[in-house]
């Protein structure tokens, strides 16, 4: 059955996401976005319809979601779309740019993203709505949870765990068999060889805990 397809808000990330979908195959029918100002504007010559109530009369069977909303911090603004939409019924549809490498038994959860030029290896498992980013690289039997962020260029060695809603900036890398936990954040380019707790912030290299400031 031909499905609609929609994507979910119309910034930076529903750019990428639109023009990945076209590749693989998938035309978009239309954008929603909380902010009146877009309506009527496109994107990559795709509609703004209106805002997320836009597409309350779908037949849910007949249509899918993709989040365009990217992941730009823990806690974020993504998993909570993410979550009313499905408690309204959508499915969230699964993103591979024919760029990417995946694994032949990779298991990708709904609304997965895989971008441009990421590599996702055998034995790994990408959550629901979590997004691996252009030119990211995740090695053998890693584990990426739901609304996490693998940010453009970072690197994940084998066995590496991910909680969920975490941020692993850009061009960060963490060394094989590491676990961080759900809501850290780590800097861009930190080399993370020791353990991140639940909720903790760390940047450097090697990577140590650090406050508030801004480490995207
Ligand atoms: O509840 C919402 C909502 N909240 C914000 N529903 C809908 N449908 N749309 C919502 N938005 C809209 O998301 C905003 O009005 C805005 O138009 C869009 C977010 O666009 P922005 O370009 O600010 O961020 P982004 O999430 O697309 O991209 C960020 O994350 C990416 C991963 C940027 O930092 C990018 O550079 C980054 N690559």
């Amino acid at each position: 059955m031909t499905k609609q397809v929609f994507v979910i808000g119309a910034g930076g990330h529903a750019k990428v996401v639109i023009d990945a979908l076209r590749r693989a195959g998938t035309m978009v029918d239309g954008l929603v976005d909380a902010d009146p100002g877009r309506v009527g504007s496109t994107v990559l010559g795709v509609p703004v319809l209106g805002g997320d109530e836009a597409l309350e009369r779908c037949d849910r069977d007949r249509t899918r979601v993709v989040n365009g909303i990217g992941a730009v911090g823990p806690a974020d603004l993504r998993a909570k779309v993410y979550a009313a939409y499905r408690a309204r019924g959508f499915v969230f549809a699964t993103l591979v740019d024919p760029s990417a490498v995946v694994g032949g038994d990779v298991v990708l959860d709904q609304g997965a993203q895989i971008l441009a030029g990421a590599v996702v290896q055998t034995g790994c498992r990408v959550g629901c709505d979590a997004i691996v980013n252009t030119r990211a690289a995740i090695d053998h039997d890693c584990q990426v949870g739901a609304h996490a962020h693998i940010a453009p260029g970072a690197v994940l060695s084998g066995d590496v765990r991910i909680g969920e809603r975490t941020l692993v900036g850009t061009g960060a890398t963490v060394i094989q068999g590491i676990r961080i936990g759900a809501g850290a954040l780590v800097a861009a380019g930190a080399v993370v060889i020791r353990d991140v707790a639940d909720g903790a912030r760390v940047a450097g290299n090697p990577a140590r805990p650090i406050g508030d400031e801004v480490c995207r």
